[in-house]
Formats: C-alpha cells, structure tokens, sequence
C-alpha cells in the first residue's frame, strides 16, 4: 500500500492525473495530443487531438468555467487532423491509468465545426451531450462512479457517434469531472479533451448546444458536492443530453491498425495496416452504463463569488539565464516549463514567449502575443 501511496503523492504535487493517449475506432488507433513530447517541439505532428501546453497533466477549476481553457483544456489548439466515423459507430477513448480516489462523472459532447473543425474558433463551438455518466452506484459511499467504469474498462470511454446524427464536421469533447475535493467552491477538476471528427451517414439530426464557456457554472449541483456522504441522486452538470444520445455497455476496442490523421476537407481516412497490438488484450467488462440523467433547471443558490483574476496567470518574468533545461539552452521554448518548485531549468523565455506561473509547482512559457 505504502509503495503506492508515495507515487499518488508525488503525483499529486504536479497538480494532475490523467489524458487520453490515443482513440480507437472500429479498430484503427488514432494518436492523441503527447504532453510529454508535442508541447516541446515547434512543429508537432498531425494529430485528431486539440493540442494544449498541458504537460503538468493537469484540470481546469471552476473558477476558469468562463474562460476558454474549460472548452478543450487549457489553451487548447485545434487539431490539425480529423478522424472519419460513420454515425452510429463507437469511439474507444484512451486514457492514462486513471487514479481511483478521483471519482466523477464521465461526459461526452459533440459540437458542428461547419466547414473545418481544424480552423474553427473554439469560442463559437456549441456543444450538445452525447453521453454522461454519473453516480452509477451509491450503495457504497463515496459511490461507484462512471470514472470507476472508465477505470473498470482498462481505463478507457466507450461512447457512441448518434446515429440519428447529421454528416458533418465535429469537435468531440470528453470529460472527466474528479469530485473527490468538490466538496468546497471551485475543488472540482475538468479533465476535457477534444477530437476532431468527419462524421458519416445519413443521419438529419442537428441538435442545438451551448457554447463551452457556458456549460457549466461553479455552483452548479453537480459540480459543488461532497461525494463521501450518502447521495440519494447526483446530476450529472451540463445541458439536458440530446434526444438522439444512445447509452451504451462499456467495453474496450482491440486495435488492429494505426491510423492516419485526414487533413483538409473530404476523404476517407487512409490506416496503416500496422502492428496488430491489443491495448486491451480484447477484455470486456461487463459495466453498464447508465442513462445520463436529464436534469431539469436546478435551482441553486447563487453565492456570488468575485473572482478577482479568472486566469490566474501571474506574470513573473525572470531575467535569469542561467540552468540549462532540459529542452535546451539557455532559455525555453513557447510552452516549456520554466519554473515551478523542483525546477532546476531554464526559468527565462525565449523572445516570443513569457513566464508565467500555472500553479506553485508549474510555470510555462506562454506565447508573448495572446
Ligand atoms: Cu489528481
């Protein structure tokens, strides 16, 4: 037990807990965003994935739920690939091995990008509920939740495309809400990732969303909640899922091909008949999933909260140059880190960039310009 607590420990000091490394469809892999490499390199592969400086692994607070970083992770770019799916088929999304104190729900939205999701404003992006699941389980407490599923399921989401879905260009986005500190005002963590999708089909439906900045509210039901007492029900946050959502039994996707991300519009997606590698050592579990609750306007009450700084961004240019990092020279790259307790780095910027403080133990080079 003891060997396991000190790595969750130290895990926890850099602030976060999980990504999706990859997605499957229909048994072709599609890489994700690699925190561990793209953030350093200035032209990172074409990937389905939004791209985001992330690399602390980290979540979005509900004090950021009205700023951008809450659409697709903290400031997330688009991706520069798409996947092709036909409605009615399954996405298995990925993760890195999902900790199991952190218990949420589990969401899925998709949203139309119109003509490309690789150069759509994620500011205009408005987003319908495919898929959310909650508390699955209260016999129990804290609760089996559908993060437990996701663990349950080598650590991977199973969602469905609608069938009922129009053709089109998507962003989808998957959650993880963690609540086990959701128990005070902004102790929430998002976890979001987007994918960009080329739907197929002949499908008509084209639900209605809300923009990402208004998804969610830091007093929301769902999101304020003290998950280590009984809970008769929970909402899961978010708008009333789409009539056309399809609830489906977890269930991991074996991977027979890697897959090459189209670019451009049209096309169908060209796979590499690669390494026949089972992720999941085609394992099933038999979790069910449940149908993501409808809430009806649910009347909280609104404790006006001044933020003072929603962005939390500290400016702290240092004009040190000493420490060589890790990621070369003297100074570091847009969205390298350069600080952050423990860092023995680079802490000055390259020219386009400035230090900025993410958190105590993160500081990043983040672009001069935005
Ligand atoms: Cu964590």
């Amino acid at each position: 037990m003891l060997k396991v607590f000190a790595p969750a420990l130290l895990a926890t000091l850099v602030a976060g807990h999980g990504h999706v490394t990859n997605i499957v469809i229909n048994g072709v892999s599609y890489e994700g965003w690699d925190i561990d490499s793209f953030p350093y390199e200035t032209d990172p592969p074409t990937v389905v994935a939004w791209g985001t400086p992330n690399t602390a692994n980290g979540f979005i607070t509900p004090d950021d739920y009205d700023t951008s970083d809450i659409i697709c992770h903290l400031n997330a770019t688009n991706a520069k690939g798409h996947a092709v799916v036909a409605a009615g088929d399954k996405i298995n999304l990925q993760w890195t091995a999902w900790p199991d104190t952190h218990h949420g729900p589990v969401i899925d939205y998709l949203a139309s990008c119109g003509d490309s999701c690789e150069t759509v404003d994620k500011t205009t992006l408005k987003f319908f509920k495919i898929d959310g699941v909650g508390l699955v389980d209260d016999t129990a407490v804290p609760g089996t939740w559908g993060d437990d599923q996701l663990i349950a399921n080598n650590n991977s989401w199973l969602v469905e495309i609608p069938p009922t879905l129009a053709p089109g260009n998507y962003v989808l986005r998957h959650e993880i809400i963690a609540l086990h500190s959701a128990g005070t005002e902004d102790g929430a963590q998002n976890y979001p990732q987007c994918f960009n999708l080329q739907v197929t089909g002949s499908g008509s439906d084209q639900p209605s969303g809300v923009l990402g900045t208004e998804l969610y509210s830091p007093t929301d039901a769902g999101i304020i909640v003290n998950i280590y007492t009984s809970l008769s029900t929970y909402v899961v946050p978010g708008p009333t899922a789409y009539s056309g959502a399809v609830s489906i039994t977890q269930a991991s996707s074996s991977i027979t091909a890697s897959g090459t991300p189209v670019t451009g519009s049209g096309g169908a997606a060209t796979t590499s008949a690669g390494s026949s590698t089972t992720s999941s050592a085609g394992k099933t579990s038999s979790t069910t999933t449940a149908v993501a609750s409808t809430p009806t306007s649910v009347s909280t009450t609104l404790t006006t909260k001044v933020s003072t700084s929603s962005t939390q961004t500290i400016t702290s240019t240092t004009s040190t140059t000493s420490a060589a990092s890790g990621s070369g020279g003297s100074t570091q790259s847009v969205y390298g880190q350069c600080g952050g307790t423990g860092w023995s780095g680079a802490t000055a910027c390259n020219a386009e960039a400035t230090c900025s403080s993410m958190n105590p133990y993160y500081y990043q080079c983040v672009p001069t310009a935005v």
